[in-house]
């Protein structure tokens, strides 16, 4: 079994920040819960950098568009091993390999009777590299995403064919239910759909050189989204040396947006597949924005706040979590530093850290540190179907729910520690085996979530599982009472120290 996720690939007119970390860590989530239902895992995720979004911040900076693009897309780069992303490749749009397939597609497309020349005239915003209808324009012909003056166009293009795939966009979305996730967001794209498809510029003229060039007409680049698009397809052709990876991985199972580009992925995007003559992707997965002060993040507003920086003072499975678990995935969420620090202290320092460290030293306290083999265990209707149940919200991109199913366990579990007061059975030695019991149910309890956390906080995971004294992390170890068991433990030191903001 194949599985092939990717995010965005991000614009170099700026350094990465917290929303891109975003996607990425959700990416990553999935890559890594596939791998441990042991499936055959790419991951991709790289950089957009053709384009007027480029062009035009390298020449507010004096560069060359190629000078800026190398130097955002190293910040880019760097930013996945910092998020413990997994990705198996990273993706630049100005890689030749990726220039020279784009090339190639867009003239089967044309081939195949999808390209004609025509005129266009309309408002145009040069950030979202995006032409606007209606009602993606505010008062006074402003951008609805940046609020930065549009741009009134017109220009003699290249252009996609987009309107002869009404239908079969439509018979898709009926086929395919699931294609876009979640529900709210698969009825936006559908009603984008049903409200009348237009033709849409496949070609930039000469104004903007910064680009794929035209093969079929030099003096034009292709419009930079559909280069950009395109890369889900190219880099399998190129990521492995010496081999094209798209007959096992296409198509993709997964593509993660933000739902500012819910219409390239959703609608745009499946009707180039299909006049490529290629399969269209399993899902596409839509989140929302993370805000802050109630306005999304972006590079071109200024108003970010810094991953690099938390992951430096809490460690990224702090900020993996937090990100998962305060935003409900695929909505809006707000985010703050006073809402991050609340649930690492009650949620990752109290739950999970005070749990494994208690029970932990427990066992050492009482039994030496060599959990009771018993086979008599509690809470296993507690735990009943808990790897399926979270698998599936995984499957329908349900990465919140997931967690949750998960934390509940572990609020189950430090429950238990109060019914039990293990203390107390310690006491009386016609209690023993009752002890036993106890101390084994804690520590499998914690050895299962420990595992099913791997996807979500994969470093404490790993530190909890060495711990455990366990390699054995795959899917089918995240069993309650039917994976490997636990034999020796030892006292842990906090897996989620105490911050001392005054030396931040
Ligand atoms: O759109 N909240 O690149 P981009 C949540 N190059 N997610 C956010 C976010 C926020 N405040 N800000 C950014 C582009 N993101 C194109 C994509 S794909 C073929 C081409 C995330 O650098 C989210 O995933 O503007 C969003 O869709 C993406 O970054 C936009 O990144």
């Amino acid at each position: 079994m194949s599985f092939f996720v990717t995010t965005p690939i991000y614009y170099v007119n700026g350094a990465p920040h917290l929303g891109h970390a975003y996607t990425t860590i959700a990416a990553d989530v999935l890559a890594r819960h596939h791998r441990q239902r042991g499936e055959d895992v790419f991951f991709l995720t790289g950089t957009d950098e053709h384009g007027e979004p480029i062009a035009l911040a390298a020449e507010k900076q004096g560069k060359s568009p190629q000078a800026l693009a190398d130097e955002n897309a190293e910040r880019f780069k760097a930013l996945a091993p910092q998020l413990a992303a997994t990705n198996d490749f990273f993706i630049r749009t100005t890689d030749p390999e990726h220039k020279a397939a784009v090339q190639e597609i867009l003239t089967r497309v044309k081939e195949n009777g999808f390209v004609e020349l025509g005129h266009w005239e309309g408002l145009y915003c040069p950030r979202c590299a995006d032409f606007k209808g209606a009602d993606e324009i505010e008062e006074g012909d402003r951008c609805a995403i940046h609020h930065i003056e549009l741009t009134r166009e017109s220009e003699e293009n290249w252009f996609f064919k987009l309107s002869a795939f009404q239908e079969r966009l439509e018979a898709l979305y009926a086929e395919q239910p699931e294609f876009v996730l979640p529900k709210e967001r698969r009825n936006e794209a559908l009603a984008f759909i049903e409200s009348g498809l237009r033709d849409i510029s496949l070609s930039r003229g000469a104004k903007l050189q910064w680009g794929v060039q035209v093969p079929w007409d030099p003096e034009h680049v292709f419009y930079v989204w559909f280069d950009a698009l395109l890369n889900y397809a190219t880099a399998l052709t190129y990521a492995k040396p010496g081999e094209d990876l798209t007959a096992e991985f296409w198509p993709a199972d997964v593509h993660i947006v933000g739902k500012d580009i819910l219409k390239f992925h959703c609608v745009y995007w499946p009707a180039l597949l299909m006049a490529a003559g290629m399969e269209v992707p399993r899902h596409v997965l839509v989140h929302g924005y993370l805000l802050m002060n109630a306005e999304k993040m972006s590079k071109s507003l200024g108003n970010v706040l810094d991953p690099f920086t938390i992951i430096e003072r809490f460690g990224i499975d702090a900020l993996r979590f937090y990100l998962l678990r305060d935003v409900q995935f695929g909505g809006d969420g707000e985010v703050s530093a006073e809402a991050f620090e609340q649930r690492y202290e009650s949620e990752l320092a109290n739950d999970l850290g005070n749990l494994a460290s208690r029970v932990s030293a427990m066992v050492v306290k009482y039994r030496d540190g060599a959990v009771p083999a018993t086979d008599a265990l509690d809470l296993t209707a507690d735990f009943d179907g808990l790897p399926e149940t979270v698998a599936a919200h995984l499957d329908r991109g349900e990465l919140t729910q997931g967690l949750e199913q998960i934390w509940q366990r572990v609020r189950r579990l430090n429950r238990y520690v109060e019914e039990q007061a293990p203390w107390k059975l310690a006491k009386d030695d016609a209690l023993g085996a009752q002890l036993d019991t106890a101390l084994a149910t804690l520590i499998e309890g914690l050895r299962t979530v420990t595992v099913l956390l791997a996807a979500y906080l994969p470093q404490t995971s790993s530190t909890l599982l060495a711990a455990l004294g366990t390699k054995e992390d795959g899917w089918e170890a995240a069993s309650f009472g039917a994976g490997p068991r636990v034999a020796q433990v030892e006292k842990l030191a906090p897996l989620f120290p105490k911050h001392d903001p005054a030396a931040a």
